[in-house]
């Protein structure tokens, strides 16, 4: 496989004007008949007389047509997946006829079927396994589209825009057709055809219009869409509210599908998402998938602004729509739930996945330059990196001016397919400001490292800071700061006057650090503050300032910034962890520092901190984040000294825990709201603790907690603390009755698989292939793959890593599997892999060597060769 590069990019030689499609839907095959409008690209390709290439992939070609008139085969050219017509003139229609097999496609691209019914994914370059298209996101058309099939097996027939036409046809067929006013690219395309039900509900738009608003779900899943409707009408009002978008066709639908290689799509109008990610009940799902929920319908809906009305103009400016919305959604969650909860979560998720894949092999820029698979791109660095960027410039222009910034972007480029620089223009144009030297952030893949020292001259009463990064072009770097006073205060320290410079470096708390090297000095200091630097993670950078553990507990008490807060709680931890590691390792008796525990009580008495804030500060630094930390990653290490310093605390804290478990642990009639969700985390972190002493009583709440609660929150938090701990008969019988009893509701399913793959005692190599032959797992579709084979991977650590390298190969196994079935989730799953070089010598060799393995097989698809043979360069 080639790779295709950013400077190669060129416009479209012709543009489709209107896409007329017609699908005629069977058990053992479809036919696609289209009719294309087109003409040639005289604005950007003024002379040129090109021929006209169509893209299509695993298509039976039947027939083609130029303006009624039917082509002979020495009129086209059909070579692997390009369709070359070499002469047409400066406007024509043209018509295609071909079949597909959906029934067969298992890779979920494309037309696919899902249980009993019809469903499409187009992105990124689905569209090509439809019918012959100019398969590219800057050649936007207005789509007709009319679906026929059986009546009875597919009652409900769906695509894009408005309902236009409908009737019965012989054979007990039937057809509905509809139309879409908006021009798209054809990755914003979908169609569904089977046996549904609605789920109906509507939103009046800031103008009057009332939008009709519809669920579509197999028939047993009616009783899980209300939470999921009522996360579109806030996600919808909120978006006129902050961003004053209107949303802009009479209807919309969603459409959940079991079988799904991500979490949803954007489709106009039509958005079709994976259930996982938009059925939920008080029975059957847990606090986490609601919030999933209500992340994921937010961002979908969000899109048809940024991404849909606005759209990119090359896959290279995947993360304009990506980055853009994902920094869109976690607004919105920080505005319905806790603000410094989501900031933690999404921090941590950048310093763990994200930092990783920008340390490995797989790094890239926001804006890349290149790719052999764009579907290996749709990463954390692309969306979670991506929205950091947008974060930064807003806290650079501040809320106003970000706003000015977006309403220009959307006024100027409203039905247009345009590039990152167009976003970052907006924001610059719209401010009287430049943003050149930011703009490096896009173009440079790794992660700044950025040193900080201080100094205090208690004679002159200053502070000084003194900041270094890494990286010789430096970038601009925001960082938000606060100096705080011995009684727990920020000090409103002002700058020296001859270091403002005319940047305006330091303005209501936020540095713009822009040089290599970069002095602040604080003027009229009465005492020596303890630095808070980074607040609200300010830059997705690692900042090192080596603070003593008293500092940190100080912080943990008194930073005014919920972030920091636990940050700092997070790095005693991590200190305290390290020494214990250390002390493992010399073959010493492990002593965990008083401090820490005396830290946590000190979390533990505070009534002035929320329960959702409390139940993150409970929590250790996980395996994976500690293992970022580390240039060499031992995980077995790593994993000995984090549980022991978690048993020492859990039992000093125990007494604590108990009170404060019985204290939250009340009969309420369940709501999916952010205090009760709140209240429900921190009972069952406690909870969790409990299980990790030795004192069987504990055990016997979690059994009481999971035979009598009537939500799957706390069934599976009791479940999983059973699971995670060693009372082996207790977590028998309760994995044995929740199957029993769930067996029916296979998103329930799901998450039993996982809890036991996921986890060090059932996600042995052993329990692991039983869970695969288990008559619950499905090859095929991608969540059971992720529940058993995914989690395994990612979070049974020990198992995964263990010394014999048998997880490295049971992983390979299902890859090579997997490769020819579907590439985009074979691909996915090579990513723990090829980390190989971080860790120590004798996993990495075994990691490599199944990497080889991998590599040497026949018939690797594109996505999977592109991240195994970078890996191993
Ligand atoms: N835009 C889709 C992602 C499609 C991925 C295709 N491999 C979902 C989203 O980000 O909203
Ligand atoms: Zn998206």
């Amino acid at each position: 496989p080639e790779s295709i590069y950013l400077k190669d990019y060129q416009a479209p030689h012709f543009v489709i004007e209107e896409t007329h499609l017609r699908f005629d839907l069977f058990e053992d095959y479809a036919q696609v008949d289209s009719r294309l409008v087109m003409r040639r690209n005289r604005e950007q390709h003024e002379n040129v007389e090109a021929p006209l290439v169509l893209v299509g992939k695993q298509l039976e070609l039947l027939a083609i047509a130029i303006d009624g008139v039917r082509l002979s085969d020495d009129e086209y050219l059909l070579e692997d997946e390009l369709l070359t017509i070499h002469k047409v003139s400066d406007s024509f229609e043209l018509e295609i006829s071909n079949r597909i097999e959906p029934q067969n496609n298992t890779a979920l691209e494309g037309l696919y079927k899902s249980g009993g019914m019809f469903c499409t994914q187009c992105e990124a370059e689905g569209f090509r396994r439809i019918t012959y298209y100019l398969d590219r996101p800057d050649v936007m058309s207005i789509f007709t589209t009319e679906v026929i099939a059986d009546k009875a097996k597919y009652p409900i027939l769906l695509s894009n825009g408005n309902a236009i036409a409908q009737g019965d046809l012989e054979n007990g067929r039937h057809s509905v057709s509809w139309h879409d006013p908006h021009r798209k690219p054809c990755y914003l395309f979908a169609l569904v055809a089977g046996d549904l039900m609605v789920k109906e509900g509507s939103f009046m738009t800031m103008n009057g219009r009332k939008v009709e608003l519809k669920i579509f779900v197999e028939p047993q899943n009616i009783d899980k869409t209300e939470y999921a409707m009522d996360a579109l009408k806030r996600s919808m009002k909120w978006d006129e509210d902050k961003y004053g978008r209107e949303y802009d066709l009479d209807i919309f639908m969603i459409v959940a599908v079991d079988d799904f290689n991500m979490g949803a799509m954007e489709n106009k109008g039509l958005n079709i998402f994976n259930s996982s990610c938009v059925l939920a009940n008080p029975q059957t799902a847990t606090d986490a998938s609601y919030l999933r929920i209500e992340a994921i319908v937010a961002h979908e809906y969000f899109h048809n602004w940024s991404g849909n009305r606005v759209t990119c103009r090359d896959w290279f400016q995947l993360s304009l729509k990506e980055g853009f919305t994902v920094y869109r959604d976690s607004q919105f969650t920080a505005d319905m739930n806790s603000a410094a909860v989501k900031r933690i979560e999404d921090a941590s998720i950048m310093r763990t996945v994200q930092f990783a894949e920008d340390a490995g092999p797989m790094a890239h820029p926001v804006q890349p330059d290149s790719f052999m698979e764009i579907a290996n791109f749709y990463t954390v660095t692309i969306y979670e990196k991506g929205s950091e960027i947008v974060g930064m410039i807003h806290k650079l222009l501040g809320a106003k001016g970000f706003r000015k910034g977006s309403d220009l972007y959307f006024e100027r480029h409203d039905g247009q397919a345009v590039t990152i620089n167009e976003f970052v223009s907006a924001m610059e144009d719209a401010n009287g400001t430049s943003l050149t030297q930011f703009k490096r952030w896009y173009k440079s893949a790794g992660t700044p490292v950025v040193n900080v020292e201080s100094y205090y001259d208690s004679a002159a009463k200053t502070y000084t800071l003194t900041f270094n990064q890494s990286c010789d072009e430096p970038f601009l770097i925001p960082i938000e700061l606060g100096l705080i006073g011995r009684n727990g205060q920020d000090i409103n320290a002002e700058l020296a006057a001859g270091l403002i410079n005319k940047r305006d470096a330091y303005k209501k708390g936020i540095f713009q650090l822009t040089e290599k090297e970069q002095v602040l000095v604080f003027t009229d200091v009465k005492e020596e503050p303890v630095p808070s630097l980074l607040r609200d993670f300010s830059a997705p950078i690692k900042l090192n300032y080596d603070y003593s553990r008293d500092q940190l507990m100080f912080l943990m008490q008194h930073d005014s910034d919920g972030f920091n807060r636990w940050d700092a709680g997070q790095n005693l931890a991590l200190d305290v962890i390290y020494e214990v590691m250390q002390q493992f390792s010399d073959g010493t008796q492990p002593k965990v520092d008083g401090r820490l525990i005396t830290a946590y009580f000190s979390v533990l008495k505070r009534d002035d901190i929320d329960h959702a804030m409390l139940a993150k500060m409970l929590l250790l630094p996980s395996v994976s984040y500690i293992g970022e930390t580390q240039d060499v990653i031992d995980i077995l290490a790593i994993n000995q000294a984090r549980s022991y310093v978690q048993s020492v605390l859990a039992e000093a804290l125990a007494e604590k825990l108990a009170e404060l478990y019985k204290k939250l642990n009340v009969q309420q009639s369940y709501l999916p709201e952010p205090e009760q969700m709140a209240q429900r985390g921190l009972k069952n972190a406690a909870l969790s603790y409990l299980l990790k002493t030795d004192h069987k009583k504990y055990c016997d709440l979690a059994v009481t907690q999971f035979e009598n609660s009537d939500n799957m929150t706390d069934s599976m938090a009791a479940l999983a603390s059973m699971v995670n701990s060693g009372y082996k008969a207790q977590a028998e019988s309760a994995l044995e009755s929740f199957y029993d009893k769930w067996q029916a509701e296979p998103l329930v399913v799901n998450q039993w698989l996982a809890v036991q793959a996921g986890s060090a005692e059932y996600g042995t190599i052993e329990n692991i292939n039983k869970l695969l032959e288990h008559e619950a797992f499905d090859i095929k579709n991608p969540n059971k793959v992720r529940s058993v084979i995914g989690a395994f991977a990612g979070q049974s650590l020990i198992n995964f890593h263990a010394l014999d390298g048998s997880g490295y190969q049971l992983l390979a196994d299902k890859i090579i599997l997997l490769n020819q079935l579907n590439p985009q989730i074979a691909s996915r799953l090579v990513s723990p892999l090829s980390k190989w070089r971080r860790y120590v010598d004798s996993q990495a060799q075994q990691m490599k060597q199944q990497l080889q393995r991998i590599m040497a097989q026949n018939n690797l698809s594109k996505d999977v060769y592109e991240v195994v043979s970078k890996s191993l360069i």
